[in-house]
């Protein structure tokens, strides 16, 4: 099957560990490389402040949306490589990490199973995944939570910033 009659996905990618723009710069390469997959377009990379166990680095964030013919599973276990090859050890719940992929949308579906919840449960209330995905996407609608820019963080002080493009920090 050609990949463009695929399901659009947005991916959620984030690291605050070991040179982390070039860790998602790498990881949006890798997802372009997936099988039966194309990369379409990516945000920026945004710096922002951690959420959960204090103490640990500030976060790269950013946000691709790629074409895939895969069924979503499969498409979680192709994160999930990724995911390992960048050295990921799943460690304390939120806490620090080198890279992590999260599935924030596939297509309009709506998925609930023991590995794989989607829309991803806390998308809409984490200024760092709204705030790129609206960049990329701003007129997308949430399936079951409405218009994305309804969620946009009001303000600037809501700890989200573009960076520089600099794949080397
Ligand atoms: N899983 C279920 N649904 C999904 C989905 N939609 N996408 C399952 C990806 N995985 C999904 O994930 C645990 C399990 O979730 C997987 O095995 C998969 O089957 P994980 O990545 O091993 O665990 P985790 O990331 O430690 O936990 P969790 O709850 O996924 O954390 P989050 O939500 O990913 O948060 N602060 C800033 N500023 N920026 C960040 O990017 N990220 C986190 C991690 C915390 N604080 C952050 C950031
Ligand atoms: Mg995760």
């Amino acid at each position: 099957m050609s990949v463009a009659t695929g399901v659009e996905v947005f991916v959620g990618l984030g690291s605050n560990l070991e040179r982390p723009q070039q860790q998602v710069h790498r990881a949006l390469q890798e997802l372009d490389g997936l099988p039966d997959s194309q990369l379409l377009r990516h945000s920026r990379m945004y710096g922002s402040a951690p959420l959960g166990p204090a103490g640990q680095p500030d976060y790269v964030n950013a946000v691709a949306l790629l074409r895939t013919t895969l069924d979503p599973h499969a498409l979680l276990d192709g994160l999930q490589a990724v995911e390992g090859r960048h050295g990921r050890t799943r460690g304390e719940r939120w806490g620090a990490r080198t890279l992590d992929l999260d599935m924030l949308l596939f297509g309009s579906a709506q998925i609930s199973t023991p590995r794989l919840e989607v829309p991803h449960p806390q998308l809409h209330r984490r200024a760092f995944v709204v705030v790129p995905l609206h960049e990329i996407a701003p007129d997308l609608e949430l399936p079951g939570l409405g218009p994305l820019r309804s969620y946009l963080p009001a303000g600037d002080d809501h700890g989200v910033w573009p960076l520089q493009a600099q794949p080397d920090d």
